[in-house]
């Protein structure tokens, strides 16, 4: 095997025997073929668009829940992406008989020679099905025609790698659209634009390193537009988020534990268990289901539970009871919680019992009944603050721009940190902490992600002479969109761009949402990102010195937080 899509890879350079996230070669194959079948799929649903076929939902769905599922630590288990490999194979027939009735022309099938991958045995994916009677391991076998390594190998590393860097953004975009598919809102141009990326990469435009970088940028603009649609979402079904303190306390009672991100699981098993006597917590992504008023009306909604992602081996084993996985991240667990763990949406994990798309919550409710719930002999310590504090959406922060503004220009406000992304197990990640901990109190910080749990326990108060509380957490990754509108207004409040304003941008990577964010903030041309713990290991000297040349990216200067500090109170 060979991944080195997230920032926790092997040595920085790639994981080749198994994933540092517990990625078996056998799952890697699958994922890297997964996506070979998808970049077909993909050219036929194009192909199917141009001759004037219908939209097909199921495939513009399919797709983007499939390249989901090859993002870290969402879908471990191999049998969920033979299925889908064979389902990839049954749409793209659906989709030629449908393009052959309308005379429509087929994807340009181009020779393995022509894309730059000679050496692949795999033709061109719009031509390629899974080998009847295939096993799982003959299809790991055969994926090693389909991977990455030998990809970069023959198109070199700097092509290879922001090839690879695109089919990482589109992994986040995809991510990002079924988010929002799941709360209703879907759109036919975001459908079609992730498909002209996945078929982009399986097409000779995409042997120019400037035709990729153009590509990159532009996935960026598609993201931001998919992020609105996400945020749109989320407030016209759930109401606008307000601020919110959540209880890091417990009630004594039957629990079920929600991770993830999915908002609509979380309404829909706030449903299914009112007066049932069982509380709800969220755990790491899904804090800020508090802060939306339509799921805090309900009083079972008890509290938070834990802390980030990388913690969950040790969190989930102290719960008292189910735990329910909506998306990433998660891991494979140990044995003492393996069988009080379920996946739904895109999580899968081998023999983990797994909730579809009938949504049927019975199983986790009878758990949670079944299961020891909190009481008086198991109830956790609550060690430093009793809440973590949520649901600084832009909507939230804008109602007080006024004030924000007047606090910047009577000098009460010197800088503005976003703190955001991914949380994750290195240590190099105490920076953050470090960061957090020594700016100034003439500073405010908004956080984004996971990367909260880095600072969310400490006490940063309110900003001195004002009544604005120092630290706004504006929600999920999923809702980076916020900090973009805030960014903006700000910016034409003050008559100037983003990059004037005293704000700095200093982001934690982990994974492939990570990745279109920040193809988001490159195409708005936001400068003078930090970005840690380190950079992504698929971009090369030379591609890195183009994105530091165009917008002064820097590597967050993990040893010395105090430089980095000083550096960006000095906007640089
Ligand atoms: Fe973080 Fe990534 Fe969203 Fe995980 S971006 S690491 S728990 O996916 O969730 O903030
Ligand atoms: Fe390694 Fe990350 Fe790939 Fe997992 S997702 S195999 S940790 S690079």
């Amino acid at each position: 095997m060979f991944c080195f899509q997230c920032e926790q890879t092997q040595d920085g350079t790639g994981c080749t025997t198994v994933g540092v996230c517990g990625k078996t070669p056998l799952v890697a194959g699958l994922q890297d073929l997964t996506m070979h079948s998808l970049k077909g799929l993909a050219a036929w649903a194009l192909a199917a668009r141009a001759a004037g076929v219908p939209d097909d939902a199921e495939v513009n769905n399919f797709i983007n829940g499939s390249v989901f599922a090859t993002l870290t630590n969402v879908n471990f288990d191999d049998a969920r992406f033979v299925e889908m490999l064979h389902h990839a194979d049954k749409l793209q027939a659906r989709l030629a008989a449908a393009v052959r009735a309308k005379g429509g022309a087929p994807p340009t099938l181009h020779s393995t020679a022509e894309l730059g991958w000679a050496a692949s045995g795999l033709p061109h994916p719009a031509a390629w099905s899974v080998p009847e009677g295939a096993s799982a391991r003959d299809l790991e076998k055969l994926s090693r025609k389909a991977g990455v390594d030998l990809r970069r190998r023959e198109l070199g590393p700097t092509l290879g790698g922001l090839q690879e860097c695109l089919a990482y953004g589109i992994k986040g975009v995809a991510a990002y659209t079924h988010h929002a598919f799941m709360l209703g809102a879907s759109d036919a141009g975001q459908n079609a634009a992730i498909q002209e990326a996945l078929a982009f990469l399986a097409s000779p435009q995409a042997r120019d390193v400037g035709a990729v970088l153009d590509k990159l940028l532009w996935l960026g603009g598609v993201n931001l537009k998919t992020m609105q649609m996400l945020s749109d979402a989320h407030a016209s079904r759930f109401g606008a988020p307000t601020p919110t303190e959540v209880p890091l306390t417990v009630r004594p009672g039957p629990c079920i534990l929600v991770s993830g991100h999915d908002m609509a699981d979380m309404e829909a098993l706030l449903k299914a268990t009112e007066g049932k006597g069982i509380n709800i917590y969220t755990h790491g992504e899904m804090l800020p289901a508090h802060a939306y008023p339509k799921l805090k009306a309900h009083k079972h909604l008890a509290g938070h539970f834990g802390t980030a992602w990388q913690q969950q081996k040790r969190e989930f084993a102290l719960f008292p009871g189910p735990i329910l996985a909506t998306t990433n991240c998660v891991l494979e667990p140990p044995k003492s919680y393996k069988d009080r763990l379920f996946t739904t949406n895109e999580a899968g994990l081998g023999g983990v019992k797994h909730i579809g798309d009938g949504k049927d919550y019975g199983p986790l409710i009878a758990k949670a009944l079944e299961c020891e719930g909190f009481n008086a002999e198991n109830m956790p310590e609550v060690e430093g603050a009793a809440h973590f504090t949520t649901g600084f959406g832009h909507q939230a922060i804008l109602a007080v721009a006024d004030q924000v503004i007047d606090a910047i220009k009577t000098g009460k406000l010197e800088h503005i940190f976003l703190i955001g992304g991914c949380d994750g197990a290195e240590k190099s990640r105490k920076y953050y902490s470090q960061l957090g901990s020594s700016l100034p109190a003439s500073t405010m910080i908004l956080t984004l992600g996971c990367a909260k749990y880095r600072i969310n326990h400490l006490d940063f108060g309110n900003l001195p002479g004002t009544g604005l509380p120092r630290l706004l957490d504006m929600g999920q990754c999923n809702d980076a969109y916020g900090a973009i509108v805030v960014a903006s207004e700000l910016a034409k409040a003050f008559g100037c761009g983003v990059n004037d304003l005293p704000l700095s941008l200093d982001l934690s990577w982990f994974e492939q949402k990570a990745v279109a964010v920040l193809l988001t903030l490159l195409h708005l041309g936001i400068k003078n990102i930090r970005l840690g713990p380190k950079l992504p290991a698929f971009l090369t000297p030379e591609a890195l010195g183009v994105l530091i040349e165009r917008y002064n990216i820097q590597p967050a200067s993990l040893d010395a937080p105090e430089e980095d500090l000083k550096r960006m109170m000095a906007n640089k």
